[in-house]
């Protein structure tokens, strides 16, 4: 049995739960909090981070280790490519997705989503501005320089790297921020396309259920 522990409001568990569905493999979602200092957590993520991972009693933490396990253990749909140039392409944008992009689009998410809707606190408007206006812009230049203009972020196959992009962008979205088409149109089109694929809409409207299960 697979398990994962973690709430698919973290980009880091959504990215390993499209994972799984992309490949077609079921699994149990433990719910479990960030930061979860039970024993019996730490246990399998020292650290208290979300998402770690049981699959038949093998443990491990952390979304790319759990991914390049699952990519291993279940080989068909490969979300790392076997070429090492593309394989190492991928894991950049997925490194370039885990760490930078996920805190920016963070600050929309806390500030917006967060702190009004779950924690009855006002938003901090500067927070958002300098997000908007100082931090996002690069990284946006970035994504808009590399992204193709039709199909998957990179290649020809869903990737880790469409994973992580997209699944960053959710949690923007969930504080109400929109890539502009007309500052990055490359950018937006294909944030668009990855939106609206099957494995997306179906997965957002699973993690709205988990979501409204545990309000
Ligand atoms: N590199 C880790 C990052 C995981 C992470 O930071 N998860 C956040 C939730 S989005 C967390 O559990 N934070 C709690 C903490 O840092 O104590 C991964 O890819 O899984």
């Amino acid at each position: 049995m697979l398990k994962i522990y973690g709430i698919p409001l973290s980009p880091f568990v959504r990215k390993v739960h499209w994972a799984l569905a992309h490949k077609g493999i079921d699994f149990e979602s433990v719910p479990t909090m960030p930061g979860d200092d039970s024993a019996e957590y730490r246990a399998i993520s020292p650290l208290g981070k979300i998402p770690a991972m049981d699959h038949d009693g093998f443990t491990v933490s952390d979304s790319s280790i759990i991914l390049r396990y699952l990519d291993s253990v279940f080989p068909d749909k490969p979300l790392y490519p076997d070429d090492p140039k593309q394989n190492a392409r991928v894991c950049w944008l997925e490194e370039f997705a885990d760490t930078k992009l996920v805190e920016v689009c963070a600050v929309f998410f806390r500030e917006r989503f967060v702190k009004p809707m779950m924690m009855k606190q006002p938003t901090d408007e500067s927070a958002i501005q300098d997000a908007q206006d100082n931090l996002m812009p690069p990284l946006l230049a970035y994504l808009e320089s590399q992204v193709q203009q039709e199909g998957y972020f990179y290649g020809d196959a869903l990737s880790v790297a469409d994973l992580g992009i997209t699944s960053a962008f959710v949690n923007a979205r969930y504080g109400d921020y929109q890539v502009d088409a007309g500052d990055c149109p490359r950018l937006a089109g294909y944030l668009s396309r990855a939106m609206q694929s099957p494995l997306v809409t179906e997965q957002l409207a699973i993690e709205q259920d988990i979501m409204k299960n545990l309000a």
